[in-house]
């Protein structure tokens, strides 16, 4: 039954306007809209095959099964797929990063997409982005904006929305609108981290400032998105700096708090304002839900904002990301 069989690959993306929160935690619906980069290097692929033979679904990630929660992640997307085409085959689920999960990236964007993509495919269902996006978001919000390269949005679902299960990112511009640079400052490993779907659920019921994130963050997501279509840095590295730390500040609010920095954390954030002060490069940092710095550039300042950023106290190591094309299917290896 090889047409039972399909492969895809899709790339991380990072928010330059943050998602952190839910509207409605059954549909996965976010409670601010987002934008965000995709990201080339940063690869993972997917293949799934239904097969009458198993008798249950199986997920190897990076060549090792997955644990029971991550089963439990890909299987609630693949009993989708199921329903919607009609069938009633296990799946097995192949899935290879291209980038170390040790490099401090987050996969589960990247991951859900491709796998979105791949068990439509497998399914026989047709290839449509908004569809794939709107299944990955399910899984996970940030999976939403993988679906497409570039620069993409995921807007808010309006409460009144006829079909809110179909709420999808949106593609603002091509990669090749904007050529910067994403480099990632990999800092050193603190104590193990709350993750992001347990942190945002704790602060949205405990954070005092929860409030004025969720009513504040349209209007960062605007300055983003006008900043990108004008290819205006100083505009969206502004409003990208002020997303993160609203979204920080709000999780260390939280009772008891959520600390995503740590040490070198603080020092990669100075010396990204040192160099932009300083030095007057043009480069603005960003965090998610870990202790790892992402800066954004110009091309030609890359190097220079690498060296920096590596040479900084508790940092481990850098990788330098540009914007990379949306998800995609594979023909069998
Ligand atoms: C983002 N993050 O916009 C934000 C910024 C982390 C910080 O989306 O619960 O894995 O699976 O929908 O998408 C990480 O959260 O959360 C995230 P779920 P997700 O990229």
């Amino acid at each position: 039954m090889s047409e039972l069989s399909a492969g895809a690959r899709a790339r991380a993306n990072i928010a330059l306007a943050k998602y952190w929160g839910k509207a409605d935690e059954a549909l996965n619906l976010p409670a601010v809209p987002s934008v965000s980069i995709t990201l080339d290097p940063l690869v993972t692929h997917t293949r799934v095959r239904f097969d009458a033979s198993l008798a249950g679904d199986r997920f190897l990630l990076d060549g090792a099964p997955a644990n029971a929660k991550e089963l439990a992640r890909v299987g609630a997307l693949l009993d989708r797929v199921r329903a919607e085409a009609g069938l009633s085959q296990r799946a097995e689920v192949v899935s290879t990063n291209d980038f170390p999960t040790a490099a401090g990236l987050a996969s589960s964007a990247s991951g859900f997409c491709a796998l979105s993509a791949a068990a439509r495919a497998a399914a026989g269902l047709p290839f449509d982005l908004a569809v794939i996006s709107a299944m990955a978001r399910r899984a996970s919000v940030s999976a939403a904006r993988s679906a497409y390269g570039g620069y993409v949005e995921l807007p808010l679902c309006e409460p009144s929305a006829l079909a809110p299960d179909a709420h999808a990112a949106v593609p603002l511009c091509p990669p090749e609108h904007w050529p910067l640079r994403v480099v990632v400052a990999v800092t050193a490993e603190g104590r193990k981290k709350v993750g992001s779907t347990g942190g945002m659920i704790h602060t949205a019921a405990t954070s005092p400032f929860y409030g004025a994130w969720v009513e504040s963050s349209p209007e960062l997501a605007a300055q983003v998105r006008a900043g990108i279509v004008a290819r205006d840095l100083v505009r969206v590295g502004e409003a990208m700096e002020a997303s993160t730390l609203a979204m920080h500040a709000c999780a260390m609010a939280a009772r008891p708090t959520v600390i995503y920095f740590q040490p070198p954390t603080l020092a990669v954030l100075a010396a990204v304002r040192a160099l932009r002060e300083e030095q007057g490069i043009a480069v603005y940092a960003t965090a998610d839900a870990g202790p790892h710095v992402k800066a954004l550039c110009h091309a030609d300042d890359a190097p220079r904002v690498a060296q920096t950023l590596g040479a900084t106290e508790g940092v481990l190591r850098t990788l330098t990301a540009e914007p990379g094309p949306g998800v995609e299917l594979e023909a069998e290896a």
